[in-house]
């Protein structure tokens, strides 16, 4: 096995993105495969809807497969639209010529509306392409279409998966985003069921079966079972609807790139954090201006939503033998206070992602009105009952300034230490921020 295999999807394109083959080379490619192309038709669709499709003629998807087969060490296939029955056979021929490990995703209709195949097309793929595949991917509607059972419940969708079986797929997975949410698959030769659960998830939708079974198909290069693939694929398409971007007027298309994308950020977000504890413990002064309470930096994700999207010092940075010390690491939901000024704060101005608090006094103050910086405050004394002091107080401080300030002070209260906070978009501004104040304190 390599470590990125070859995956080829033979299906349709959308104009608007969301579905088809732009859905499935996202989709292998977010899951470490490499993703190849044979064309069955064109369509002109948005998120409300498909307006036209253009079938490819079948010579030039033959034409296709094969460039891509004779070069490549494909194993792996999926099908998605195939839109006549001409196509369907002559998908079925190469599927056989190259001894493709066949995922079909019996496609009929696009999820914002309107029908991607004829009626003889499913006929054919019901009689010439399931008795090749290894796996069918029906959701409820295609399911209740190829076996003829109305599906109402599990037991009904059990009794369907059973049915296409019969008609030679090897495994069929039943997805149940129009049911319970949860998927049925049927493993034909130990005849088992596995019921995956899963949960309703909002979202957009478009492109959501395709984005399924590419995922499936990409898990199942990478040598996992039929079981654990449809485990990841579902929790893969959950994610993708979950971090739907909802662009254009009708169905959201699914965000196949979600999790990388969010996984790159944390990635650069911890680096940046890291560098900035080194640009404050490596500042001899910096000593000076750690609080009793002890000092945080931290930054968070683009739209971070709650403390495990910001990172900051496990065990904060503490002032030891005259020397301001990192003694824990950086890590995602290390901090709840500073996490919560920079989630307030962002709820204001989405660039503000970091903050670091430093001890208060009149001379920070003061030096900080020397370098520009813009300021705010908060009495606790104002705070009302039944609120988290930092939402309330840099809320109340934002409010008061009329946008986010550089510092947000508080002049404490009843065994509360008075404090100073720095904030920011990144987390090396800060800490820059954080060593010119000590710097202008040190010559005092
Ligand atoms: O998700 C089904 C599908 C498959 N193929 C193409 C599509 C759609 C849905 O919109 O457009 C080309």
């Amino acid at each position: 096995m390599t470590k990125t295999p070859a995956v080829l999807t033979i299906a349709g394109t959308d104009s608007s993105g969301g579905a088809g083959v732009s859905a499935d080379l996202k989709t292998f490619a977010s899951i470490g495969a490499h993703g190849t192309c044979a064309i069955t038709s064109v369509t002109s669709q948005n998120t409300t809807g498909v307006i036209s499709a253009f079938d490819m003629p079948p010579p030039i998807i033959m034409d296709q497969i094969d460039a891509v087969c004779t070069d490549m060490n494909v194993q792996y296939a999926k099908t998605g639209m195939l839109a006549s029955a001409e196509i369907v056979s002559a998908v079925s021929r190469y599927v056989k010529k190259y001894n493709l490990v066949l995922v079909v995703d019996p496609v009929m209709a696009a999820e914002a509306g309107g029908e991607l195949l004829t009626t003889d097309a499913m006929s054919v793929i019901r009689d010439e392409l399931l008795p090749l595949c290894m796996v069918v991917t029906p959701n409820t509607n295609e399911a209740s279409a190829l076996s003829g059972i109305v599906i109402q419940d599990r037991n009904d969708a059990k009794h369907a998966a059973k049915i296409i079986a019969d008609m030679g797929a090897v495994n069929v997975i039943i997805t149940g985003g129009h049911l319970d949410a949860s998927d049925v698959v049927y493993e034909s030769k130990t005849d088992t069921f596995t019921v995956i659960s899963g949960e309703f998830i909002e979202g957009g939708t478009h492109g959501s079966g395709c984005t399924y079974s590419a995922a499936l198909t990409a898990y199942l290069a990478h040598g996992h079972s039929i079981v654990n693939s449809a485990r990841y694929a579902k929790h893969f398409v959950e994610h993708a609807i979950r971090e739907s971007v909802p662009i254009g007027s009708g169905v959201a298309p699914v965000n196949q790139v979600a999790h990388i994308r969010n996984n790159a950020t944390r990635y650069e977000v911890l680096n940046e954090t890291g560098r900035a504890v080194e640009i404050l413990t490596e500042c001899l002064s910096f000593a000076n201006l750690v609080p009793e309470v002890s000092c945080n930096i931290a930054m968070a994700i683009p739209d971070a939503s709650n403390v495990w999207d910001v990172a900051a010092v496990s065990g904060r940075i503490v002032k030891h033998k005259g020397k301001a010390v990192n003694v824990g690491c950086v890590e995602f939901g290390a901090s709840s206070h500073v996490a919560r000024i920079i989630l307030a704060a962002m709820q204001f101005d989405n660039n503000v992602r970091a903050s670091v608090n430093i001890k208060y006094s009149m001379e920070v103050l003061e030096i900080c009105k020397k370098l520009n910086l813009t300021i705010s405050s908060f009495d606790r004394a104002d705070e009302p009952e039944k609120t988290s002091t930092m939402d309330w107080g840099v809320t109340h401080a934002i409010k008061e300034h009329g946008s986010v300030p550089d510092i947000i002070s508080d002049a404490g209260g009843i065994g509360k230490e008075p404090m100073v906070r720095i904030l920011g978009s990144c987390a090396q501004d800060v800490a820059k921020t954080a060593v010119k104040i000590a710097k202008e304190l040190d010559k005092l």
